[in-house]
């Protein structure tokens, strides 16, 4: 019951920032797939011979481009070994790398994973094609409140399969984080401890990461200082960009890849992902630690990510790839990533099977009352995303 509440709550947000701002659609339509053939409705009593499977001549390969850290150990191995597929599993940091490969074409890549906020213009852009669902009859297992939320990316869910949800925090270790703060009281927001200089002057010397790229950090940026995070007004960046140059020096490591780093305790607190910081956490006590790592929910709301599955345009393999992703669309499969990634899934078969410590946990399974606060997904506007990267480097580089 409780997980239903939040699934209406969250579909609530996403659908609340529909139609917001919409992405230029770009003059290449997309490549199209061949038409899934119905089979013939009869009402004749005649046996009707049943229709001959059609073969996957496709070669025992499939090519999958996925973020770090996402998926259970085994899982790939398990479809290697029932499909007699071999699958090569790449992974990429950031939506930007992912749309830079997509966009210079011949990524050699049957499926990749984009967050919604880019898989909209790549749709647009023809850099995916629609999948066959006929050859995914676990698509049933997904829960439609969700996949309504996914129409705003793709609108008549053509092309997306989700694989998991979260968001973009503050993670920190809190054992090592108060040592430093001497005394100094926690803010009651959590945003203050990564962008305040007077919380990151003292930080800094337990160590401050942040995700490395500037969809993840520009966002919550603007956030933070009261604009839009996804605004289409340049100066906003240059506002971000302003109130971010104060805690550069204090910054210590940039990654996407930060769970070793805050479990091993190079990082006292992180810009991260909800499911990584929950791994971290897992990940140190597992090492003995008896420091509290936690995932925080900032009083005014963090930023959602969708990531969804589709295929490349020019993928060599969809045959296979609709088997890994029917595959990966059984419950138990989803309720084993959600087990060991901390990520929620989208796969409603999937939620009974998802063990009381997860789904109780709050910075997994966000309650209602804060879902309403956190910061939906929407899309940029192509000027909106060179300010963004504009800002971030010359964050970065401190200039
Ligand atoms: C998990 C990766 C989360 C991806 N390690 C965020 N879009």
């Amino acid at each position: 019951m409780k997980k239903l509440v939040l699934v209406m709550a969250m579909s609530a947000v996403l659908l609340g920032a529909c139609g917001k701002k919409e992405e230029p659609v770009a003059a290449t339509p997309a490549a199209s797939a061949p038409a899934a053939s119905a089979p013939a409705v009869t009402a004749s009593a005649a046996p009707t011979p049943a229709p001959a499977p059609v073969a996957n001549t496709e070669e025992k390969v499939l090519n999958i481009y996925n973020w770090p850290d996402y998926i259970p150990e085994g899982m790939i191995a398990s479809f290697e070994k029932e499909s007699g597929i071999k699958v090569n599993y790449d992974t990429f940091e950031t939506n930007e790398a992912l749309q830079a490969k997509l966009v210079a074409g011949n990524t050699g890549y049957d499926i990749v994973v984009p967050g919604t906020v880019f898989a909209k213009a790549q749709i647009e852009g023809g850099l995916l094609q629609p999948l066959d669902k006929s050859k995914i009859p676990n698509l049933a297992n997904l829960d439609p409140a969700i996949m309504k939320t996914l129409t705003k990316a793709d609108p008549d869910n053509k092309y997306l399969v989700p694989w998991a949800w979260g968001f973009t925090t503050v993670g920190i270790n809190r054992t090592k984080a108060e040592k430093v703060l001497a005394g100094m009281p926690m803010p009651a927001n959590a945003w203050d401890l990564v962008f305040d200089p007077k919380y990151t002057a003292k930080l800094k010397s337990c160590g401050i990461a942040y995700l490395d790229s500037p969809t993840e950090i520009i966002p919550v940026a603007l956030h933070y200082i009261g604009k839009d995070a996804y605004s289409n007004n340049t100066a906003d960046y240059k506002a971000a960009a302003d109130m971010l140059a104060k805690v550069r020096k204090d910054v210590r490591i940039f990654s996407s890849t930060m769970i070793d780093d805050v479990a091993g305790g190079k990082a006292c607190v992180a810009v991260g992902w909800s499911g990584d910081m929950n791994i971290a956490a897992g990940r140190a006590k597992e090492n003995g630690s008896k420091d509290v790592i936690e995932a925080l929910l900032p009083s005014t709301g963090a930023l959602i990510f969708f990531d969804t599955m589709a295929l490349t345009k020019d993928a060599k393999h969809p045959n296979n790839a609709q088997a890994f992703i029917d595959f990966y669309l059984r419950a138990d499969n989803a309720a084993n990533m959600t087990n060991t990634m901390n990520y929620p899934t989208a796969n409603k078969a999937a939620i009974e099977k998802i063990k009381p410590e997860i789904s109780g946990n709050k910075t997994i399974f966000v309650e209602p009352d804060y879902f309403s606060k956190m910061i939906a997904p929407s899309s940029f506007t192509n000027e909106a995303r060179e300010a963004m990267a504009n800002a971030y480097n010359s964050f970065k580089k401190g200039k």
